[in-house]
């Protein structure tokens, strides 16, 4: 948990300065005003908030301000993080393989970091002693098999995959039979990415789906979003989109390090309530933390607002 802690927090630098940094270049040694409240209010937007959020957050501003007119910048601080943490309730995903073939199906856009979460979730849970296999159902982009090769012998995971061009769907059925035929705990199927407005490649995960709905009872078949933490209010529209296709089980967010946002995980979550299991905060296979409500808060408002009573 700590190294958590640290990770993030040095990964993060920007946002740690951006939020509660400038939290506190607003509101420090001045008057809480109109003026001051719009410059706070641009800052969250910025940082990805969502317009409930950002309302919510400055409502209970301007609700505390009335009872106590000397509101200090610590103190504004610490509302916007209980704010925060009290639409992340919940939020906390908890994974572990329990019962074989525990499947995870790692869906999203181009580029959203499918191909190194299904890496990094290999590697974490082969550590952890489960049998792992990965599966490769990215048929379409040519580089793609690869990619996953080269990380599945870099890892020492094993994997199935296909050539390029092949039926997408019939690898995950592949792949699915392999999983019980060496009696893996955890399989991991990545697929390619598709941006969420193209039916046809909508359709061809909705195949994969449906082959891997036969085989496997609801409960041991996770649907994960993969977002890029960059990419904002966007990503809610993606949600939205995969959401209502596949009924998704869950959210990893990647590119968390080195970005100044990341808001828009908390509007992801108060809409769809689905629950954030990993971060990924790296390119390298040990860069992937489970999602934590308090350390997310830490590395957004940095430790001095912890210290001071955030929590
Ligand atoms: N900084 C950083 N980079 C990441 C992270 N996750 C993935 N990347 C990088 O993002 C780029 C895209 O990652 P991929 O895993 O190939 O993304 P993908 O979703 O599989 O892409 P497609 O298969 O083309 O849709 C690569 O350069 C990764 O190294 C992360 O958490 N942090
Ligand atoms: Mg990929």
């Amino acid at each position: 948990m700590a190294g958590f802690f640290k990770n993030l927090k040095r990964k993060l630098t920007q946002t740690v300065r951006s939020l509660s940094g400038k939290i506190k270049n607003i509101f420090a040694g001045v008057k809480l005003s109109a003026e001051r409240l719009g410059e706070m209010e641009e800052l969250l937007y910025q940082a990805d908030f969502g317009r409930k959020t950002v309302e919510s957050i400055l409502d209970a501003v301007r609700e505390s301000h009335s009872r106590n007119p000397k509101l200090r910048s610590e103190e504004i601080s610490a509302i916007a993080r209980r704010i925060l943490r009290d639409l992340l309730e919940g939020s906390e995903g908890s994974f572990s393989p329990q019962s074989f073939p525990e499947t995870i199906c790692l869906v999203g856009i181009n580029g959203s970091g499918k191909t190194t979460t299904a890496a990094k979730l290999a590697i974490l849970f082969a550590r952890r002693g489960h049998g792992v296999l990965l599966g490769s159902c990215d048929t379409f982009r040519a580089a793609a098999n690869e990619q996953i090769s080269l990380w599945a012998s870099r890892l020492g995971v094993e994997i199935v995959q296909s050539c390029h061009g092949a039926d997408a769907a019939a690898v995950a059925f592949d792949a699915l039979s392999a999983a019980v035929a060496r009696k893996k705990d955890l399989l991991i199927l990545d697929t390619a990415g598709r941006l969420h407005t193209k039916v046809h490649l909508l359709d061809e995960l909705d195949k994969v789906q449906r082959v891997l709905r036969k085989k496997l009872p609801e409960g041991i078949f996770h649907r994960w979003l993969v977002i890029d933490g960059h990419l904002g209010t966007n990503s809610l529209r993606q949600a939205e989109i995969f959401h209502g296709a596949f009924q998704l089980t869950g959210i990893v967010i990647t590119k968390m390090d080195g970005t100044a946002r990341g808001g828009a995980l908390v509007s992801i979550y108060s809409e769809w309530k689905l629950p954030i299991y990993f971060v990924g905060i790296g390119e390298g296979a040990d860069d992937l933390r489970p999602f934590s409500i308090e350390e997310y808060l830490d590395a957004l408002f940095g430790q001095e607002e912890a210290a001071k009573g955030g929590k």
